[in-house]
Order: structure tokens, then C-alpha cells, then sequence
């Protein structure tokens, strides 16, 4: 039973990887699993047909036979599995990548997110160049803590996991900011990561969605891959 998941008719990244079906995809190319898409406008993935999917009408979604998913750590989970490839053997192991994928999600994702927010909502706002060094400086604590926890070791714990293909996802979101590249490790990492061929092809993949929608050829609203 191929997955289908739910991505941006045209992304707002314009194809740079950053919307969140990136993840799912990725997270399926790194366990050899193949999956359809069908791709969602604005306004369809605020109709009712997709808010039964995912209630807060976003994308991506998973739907697998019966079972129908939404939030991407949720997604990456179940992904990671069902098939050999992003979570360890052995039992302790696969705890530790767990709790990576939720610290990527719970404790990295959101200072990155708030600033990026910060620079869309608040940019014209009088407090905006006062507030911003207070959110780079929670954004470094955590970069602090993640590049000594990598000082010695290609990944979060042992071999890659679905806790990088997270950890990795989320501080792709700095891409522009200049941040990453203060810390060589980190940004090293991320290059690490992104060599890999999974990482390649769900890219690929992804950009071909842009680049088809730009042409005005989006077809008829879905790809397989
Ligand atoms: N917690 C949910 C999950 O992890 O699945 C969050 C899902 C989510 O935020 N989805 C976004 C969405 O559907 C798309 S990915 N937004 C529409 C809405 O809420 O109405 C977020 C995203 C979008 C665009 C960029 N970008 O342009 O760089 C980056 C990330």
C-alpha cells in the first residue's frame, strides 16, 4: 500500500525544502518507502474534505490505507517504524532518537520559529531591533548546547536517525540567517546530512513540485515519486 501525503500546491519557499512535507518525504526516501502526493491549494487545505484530515488545515498529512496522520513528528515516527533505516535495534537506542526527534521539535524549533516570525509580523514595529538580540540569543543557547553535543560525533547518537533527519530539518530554517555558520560543526552537520542521496531525492522531488507549479504546469495535482 503506497502512502499518500499532502503537500503546497506552490510552496511559499519557493522549493527550498523548508515547508514540512520535506521532512515527511525525506523520512520515506531514507526507508525505501514509495508514496504519491497530492498537492493542496490555500483554499483546499481549508476545506472540509482536508480539515477531517488535519484539523488545523495544514499540510503535510499521511494516509495509509485506513490510518490517516497529521503532525510531522507524528508522521516521522510511524514512518520510521515500519521500516528499517531511521531508528536503531535495539530498544534503548530508539528511545534516545525519539527523544531527539521531540528535542528538534520541543526545544530547537521553537526560538527558530519565533524569529521567523518576529521578522514577518514585527519587522515594522518600534520594539523589533530591541527584541531581536533577546530571540538570536535563545536561538544560540540551544545552538551552543547542540555543537558541543556534536563536537566529537558525525550524529545526535551513534549512527543518523530520524532524530537528525529532525534535528537537521529544523535548523535548516536558519538557511539566510547567518547563524548556522557560526558554528562550523553544526553547519557541517547539516551538509552531512543533506549529502545523504535520501536527502537528494526528497529535494528533488519537492522542487520539481515549484518548479512545475511556476511553469504553470502543476498537472493535475498530484506526482509519485
Ligand atoms: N506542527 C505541524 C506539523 O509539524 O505538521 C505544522 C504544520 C505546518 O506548519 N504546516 C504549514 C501549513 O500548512 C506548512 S509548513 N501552513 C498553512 C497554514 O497554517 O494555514 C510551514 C512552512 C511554510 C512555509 C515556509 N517557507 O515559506 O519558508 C516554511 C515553513
Amino acid at each position: 500500500m503506497r502512502p499518500v501525503i499532502t503537500a503546497f500546491e506552490a510552496s511559499p519557499d519557493r522549493g527550498r525544502g523548508q515547508a514540512r512535507d520535506m521532512r515527511v518525504r525525506w523520512a520515506l526516501e531514507e526507508v525505501g518507502q514509495p508514496y504519491d502526493v497530492r498537492l493542496l491549494s490555500f483554499g483546499e487545505m481549508k476545506e472540509a474534505a482536508h480539515l477531517a484530515l488535519q484539523p488545523f488545515g495544514q499540510v503535510p498529512t499521511y494516509e495509509e490505507g485506513g490510518l490517516v496522520l497529521f503532525e510531522t513528528g507524528a508522521i516521522v515516527l510511524h514512518v520510521a517504524g515500519r521500516r528499517a533505516g531511521l531508528l536503531p535495534a535495539d530498544a534503548g537506542g530508539r528511545a534516545r532518537a525519539v527523544a531527539w526527534m521531540f528535542a528538534a521539535l520541543n526545544t530547537v524549533e521553537p526560538p527558530i520559529v519565533e524569529r521567523e516570525q518576529a521578522g514577518y509580523a514585527e519587522r515594522d514595529a518600534p520594539w523589533y531591533k530591541a527584541r531581536l538580540p533577546l530571540l538570536d540569543g535563545r536561538i544560540r543557547q540551544r545552538l551552543d548546547a547542540l555543537s558541543a553535543r556534536l563536537a566529537a560525533a558525525d550524529w545526535l547518537d551513534g549512527a543518523f536517525s530520524a532524530g537528525d533527519l529532525m534535528m537537521v530539518s529544523v535548523l535548516r530554517r536558519l538557511e539566510g540567517s547567518g547563524m548556522l555558520e557560526t558554528y562550523p560543526n553544526l553547519a557541517a552537520y547539516v551538509a552531512r546530512a543533506e549529502a545523504r542521496p535520501a536527502y537528494g531525492r526528497a529535494f528533488a522531488a519537492q522542487l520539481a513540485v515549484f518548479r512545475a507549479a511556476s511553469d504553470g504546469g502543476a498537472g493535475p495535482g498530484s506526482s509519485q515519486t
